[in-house]
């Protein structure tokens, strides 16, 4: 007997490219059906069969305060009723501006868009209008979305399929996309001084979290800091994931290193389709229509998408102890399935910062694109496999990372320990 999740897919694979419309859902890295979800709530998703899983993947990110959250569940259908989109400027776009600007330090000036991609797309674009350079330095392992100049030695689906660079991207796109490597300073410098005066920017994961999670080495991220500066290229930080996750402000606050722009996407919107890029207002005012670098989009800024974004926002500014609780709660997580790994037979790597988290199956350390691509990930399919069996849902690649929430109970982590200690020991 078919299950509902192989009839759909094979129905979907019919009429969607691959069957789904992201590559990672199409479990194609551990060789799967995927399951087809019907809901979620708190830190449990459920699927077709009705079968019930511990999350984390949480919408890779979005979900920090877990699935269905009240608050934010009421906030859609309050700003439903009055009409889905107007393409026109509303209260909700102000207050959201207002409170992003008011948490994250530096952000003067932030203007919404749709997704990471087009946020990350859209920086780039500003950084380029700001200096008149062409050229961009991103990290290989680093993913930013799938605008054309950016899958270069990409990370996330493109890393898992193994495809570094997309087809269908002309050299053109990519000719001015330098790739460095992550945690090494001087492949940044050695970049610069091979094009002086060129660069525009340097993007970057300030944590690696599309190579599976590389954490960033003591001084990396201050380096980059110091070489924009030395260059007067614009600094973007990359916190479609980090942002809102490590701390109120993110990356910058949680590694006390400011970025000159900034990019947003998954928390911002609560589970809705939001992205947000934004920083120093000399370099925003540099943006359409006050300035001459075009951006635009039907739905940014969309009253429904605000509204989950702004309850999801507004929780985490005034729920005190948010952040400590849930970094605490992920060290104690982290740590003991650190203590299993070092018990267990085998090579692993156990990366972690704050709610975000990798077991790498490799004896390397794991600090960057060629040390996370030495994992077995075979292995991992394995491992993978057993979790999904005993009701734990991880991410369906090796390249990607554990998400947690302030949804996720102390028994479930607990639970989840088990099963990886059953498994590896
Ligand atoms: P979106 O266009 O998918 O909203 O955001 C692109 C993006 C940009 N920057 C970073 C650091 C990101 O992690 C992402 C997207 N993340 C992946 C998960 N690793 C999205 C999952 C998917 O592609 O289905």
């Amino acid at each position: 007997m078919m299950s509902e999740s192989q009839e759909l897919f094979d129905r979907a694979r019919r009429c969607i490219p691959g069957g789904v419309n992201s590559p990672v859902r199409a479990f194609g890295n551990v060789g799967m059906t995927p399951r087809f979800i019907t809901r979620a709530k708190g830190d449990r998703i459920y699927d077709e069969e009705g079968r019930e899983y511990i999350d984390f993947v949480g919408s890779w990110g979005p979900m920090i305060l877990g699935h269905a959250h009240p608050a934010v569940l009421e906030a859609v259908e309050k700003a439903a009723v009055d009409g889905l989109s107007f393409g026109a400027a509303t209260r909700r776009e102000v207050e959201m501006a207002e409170l992003i600007c008011g948490i994250v330090p530096g952000m003067e000036m932030i203007r919404m868009v749709n997704s990471g991609t087009e946020a990350v797309m859209s920086a780039i674009r500003a950084a380029r209008g700001f200096t008149g350079r062409d050229k961009i330095i991103k990290f290989a392992g680093c993913y930013h979305g799938h605008s054309d100049a950016m899958l270069v030695k990409a990370g996330s689906g493109v890393m898992t399929q193994g495809i570094p660079d997309s087809a269908g991207v002309p050299a053109g796109c990519t000719a001015d996309t330098l790739t460095a490597v992550y945690n090494d300073p001087d492949s940044v410098r050695e970049l610069f001084e091979a094009n002086p005066g060129q660069i525009a920017a340097v993007i970057v994961e300030p944590v690696g979290a599309n190579m599976g999670v590389v954490p960033p080495a003591k001084g990396f991220l201050e380096s980059l800091r110091a070489i924009c500066d030395e260059h007067g290229s614009v600094l973007i930080f990359d916190e479609v994931i980090t942002g809102f996750r490590l701390a109120p402000g993110g990356a910058q606050e949680y590694f006390g290193v400011s970025a000159d722009l900034c990019t947003y996407g998954k928390i911002i919107g609560g589970g809705m389709p939001v992205g947000a890029y934004g920083g120093k207002k000399a370099i925003m005012e540099k943006i359409a229509p006050l300035g001459s670098v075009y951006q635009a989009g039907t739905l940014s800024g969309n009253p429904v998408a605000m509204a989950a974004g702004l309850a999801q926002l507004s929780i985490l500014r005034e729920k005190k102890d948010f952040y400590s609780d849930l970094n605490r709660k992920s060290d104690r997580f982290f740590g003991e399935i650190g203590k299993i790994l070092e018990e267990a037979d085998g090579d692993f790597c156990l990366n972690h910062v704050g709610s975000l988290g990798c077991i790498f199956f490799t004896g390397t350390e794991v600090t960057n694109y060629t040390s996370a691509g030495s994992s077995d990930t075979n292995r991992f399919r394995e491992y993978f496999s057993y979790m999904l069996e005993q009701g734990i849902y991880l991410a369906p690649s090796q390249f990607e990372a554990i998400f947690l929430s302030g949804a996720h109970t102390g028994e479930d982590l607990d639970r989840t320990i088990s099963a990886i200690r059953r498994y590896l020991i």
